[in-house]
Order: structure tokens, then C-alpha cells, then sequence
């Protein structure tokens, strides 16, 4: 048993938070993943306040557990979807790609704990100060939208900076992953990738079979010409979107219109062709599908016999 901060403040058995996907993680994931003893993340990706009840509502029929809501930043209805969280007496809301300051006095005085996902020192800081209860450091090796720092440099700097805390995020799938982001001083993690195998997961099949193939350098990193680095698997859609970004010829608004619709295809459709299928670094280390509760019992397991065994590597 590991014990953590973060299992007493969210009501959780053990310290893994998932990771908020678009167009992955729905109510029904997030229900499995607290069923399992994490605390499950319902994306509110790009979709109205409606989607977000109605998932809120699907999780809370599968469920008695805890589970929280991601809103991404750069939404156009995160305004809605913030008040959303806070009207529904959802227990948790995490953020990404973006500051949430202007959210974060509604939240807290509706009793919502706030964790924001942050890639800088800077903005740790100015999280806790805002109330956060939690920050989640999110290293460059993750999937999706993605900052510059690495896992590995990036946890131990919001250590030191915060006193509320730190979960880890990007590249970690398994139990040695979770002990060596606990070394750095993080008390939990989120984990992505390795959720999208879940059988609890409806994203295609053709998306599972891809990240269970995936290599040590299956990803690659689009979209920096914008300003909104995005780590998806290499594909064509990738491969191509990549070399229309070094085009210097081709407006920036027509490389946006490229990326349109390409994550709905990859989740829902499957599309090979089209599809931009987000996925962290830590795609070669996903081997087999598995129940959401495995995952996390394995993970748990593994990180045990990792952090007993340490001590025997000092004399
Ligand atoms: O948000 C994510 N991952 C995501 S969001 C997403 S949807 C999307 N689709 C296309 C383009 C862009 C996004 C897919 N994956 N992870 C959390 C995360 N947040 N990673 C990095 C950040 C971040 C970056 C900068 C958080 C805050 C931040 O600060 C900005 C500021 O204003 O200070």
C-alpha cells in the first residue's frame, strides 16, 4: 500500500489520477478508472456544457466513486463548461493549455478543488497562490499539448517551488515510472497513454491496435509554427501536417484548418489517413489491452516492489 496527500484530499484509494483526453475521456472511462481506486477525468474537450452534463451524468450512473473534470482552456466553451463544473457539485476540476486564474474564485467557493496542469515553475506558483489544492507537473514526453520541459527536470523545480502537492505527468505507464517520479518528490501521477488501451475506453480499435504497436519513437511534435505543440503518434496526417508547417509559402491560417477535425477522426473513425492520434512518449511501453482497474492495480503493485527494493541500493 503507498500511501499519499493526494488519497485523503480526493477520496481515492490509490494516487493516480487519468489523464483528461479529447475525444477519449468520457464518463464511462472516468467511472471505470475511480471504480478501479484512481480518480477518473471526464474531458470536457471542445464541446458545449450540454456534453459535459450529460457525461457528468453517464459517470455518476456507474459510479458512487469520486472523479473530476478536465477543462481545456482553449475551448470555445470553457466559460460555460467552468460554470458547469461548479453548478453540478463536480469534486475536481483539472486544467490544461492555459492559465484557469479567471475560473478558480467560482471553483473554490463552490467547494471544487482545483489542480491545475502546469509545464512552468511560474505557473505552479502562481496556483497555489490563486487556492490550487494540487498542481499536476506535466512533462514534454506527454501526449497532446505539450510544454518544453522534460518529466525528469521539470517536477523536482515545483517541488521546491509549491508547498501544495505535486502530481507527475508524461512518461509514466508503470510501476517504475511512478517510483521514480515519487524520488523526484511528486505524491502521485496522472497517466494518458496507457488509459487509451483500457477496455473501458471507446476510442477505435484501429487507435488501440496503434498505440500497442508503437515504438520507443512513434511520436512526434506538430504544431510549434502556431504555438500549440501537439505530440501525436507519426502518421501521415503527422508527416504532412510537419511539412506544411516548414512551408513558408503557406498561410498560418491555412496550416489551422489542417488540424480541423483530425482528433475526432483518429478517436472515433479510426482514420489512418487523417487522424491525429495524440499519444505520449510512453506508447512503446503499452503492450496489452487490460481493464482500467488492472492497470492500476499492476501499476501499484509494481511501484511497491521498486520502492521496498531501493532500499537496498545503498550500503
Ligand atoms: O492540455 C493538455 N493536453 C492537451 S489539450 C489538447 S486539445 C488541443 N488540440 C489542439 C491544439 C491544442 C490543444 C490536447 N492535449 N495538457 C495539459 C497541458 N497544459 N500541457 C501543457 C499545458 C500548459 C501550457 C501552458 C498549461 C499552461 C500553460 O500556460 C499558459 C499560460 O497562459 O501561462
Amino acid at each position: 500500500m503507498i500511501n499519499s496527500p493526494i488519497c485523503g484530499l480526493l477520496g481515492i484509494e490509490h494516487p493516480i489520477i487519468q489523464g483528461g483526453m479529447a475525444w477519449v475521456s468520457d464518463g464511462t472511462l472516468a467511472a471505470a478508472v475511480s471504480n478501479g481506486g484512481g480518480l477518473g477525468i471526464i474531458s470536457a474537450m471542445s464541446a458545449d456544457a450540454g456534453y459535459l452534463s450529460r457525461q457528468v451524468a453517464r459517470a455518476r450512473s456507474l459510479t458512487d466513486r469520486p472523479f473530476g473534470v478536465n477543462v481545456m482552456l482553449m475551448s470555445p466553451y470553457a466559460g460555460e463548461v467552468a460554470r458547469t463544473v461548479a453548478d453540478m457539485g463536480v469534486s475536481v476540476v483539472t486544467t490544461g493549455a492555459g492559465n484557469p486564474s479567471k475560473y478558480m474564485k467560482m471553483w473554490i467557493d463552490s467547494g471544487v478543488a482545483v489542480i491545475p496542469v502546469v509545464a512552468s515553475v511560474a505557473l505552479a506558483r502562481m496556483m497555489e497562490r490563486s487556492g490550487a489544492s494540487a498542481v499536476i507537473a506535466e512533462g514534454g514526453e506527454s501526449g497532446g499539448h505539450v510544454g518544453d520541459t522534460s518529466t525528469l527536470v521539470l517536477v523536482p523545480q515545483v517541488c521546491d517551488a509549491v508547498g501544495i502537492p505535486v502530481i507527475a505527468a508524461g512518461g509514466i505507464a508503470d510501476g517504475r515510472g511512478f517510483a521514480a517520479v515519487r524520488a523526484l518528490g511528486a505524491c502521485g501521477v496522472q497517466i494518458g497513454t496507457r488509459f487509451l488501451v483500457a477496455d473501458e475506453c471507446s476510442i477505435h480499435d484501429n487507435y488501440k491496435d496503434k498505440i500497442i504497436k508503437a515504438s520507443d519513437i512513434a511520436t512526434v511534435v506538430t504544431g510549434r509554427r502556431l504555438g500549440h505543440a501537439v505530440r501525436s503518434l507519426k502518421t501521415p496526417f503527422s508527416r504532412a501536417y510537419l511539412k506544411a508547417e516548414y512551408d513558408s509559402a503557406l498561410p498560418d491560417e491555412d496550416l489551422e484548418k489542417l488540424g480541423v477535425g483530425a482528433l475526432r477522426l483518429a478517436a472515433v473513425e479510426g482514420d489512418a489517413e487523417h487522424g491525429c492520434f495524440l499519444a505520449g512518449q510512453v506508447a512503446g511501453m503499452v503492450k496489452k489491452r487490460q481493464r482500467a482497474a488492472d492497470i492500476i492495480s499492476e501499476i501499484m503493485a509494481e511501484a511497491e516492489v521498486v520502492i521496498k527494493g531501493a532500499s537496498e541500493w545503498a550500503v
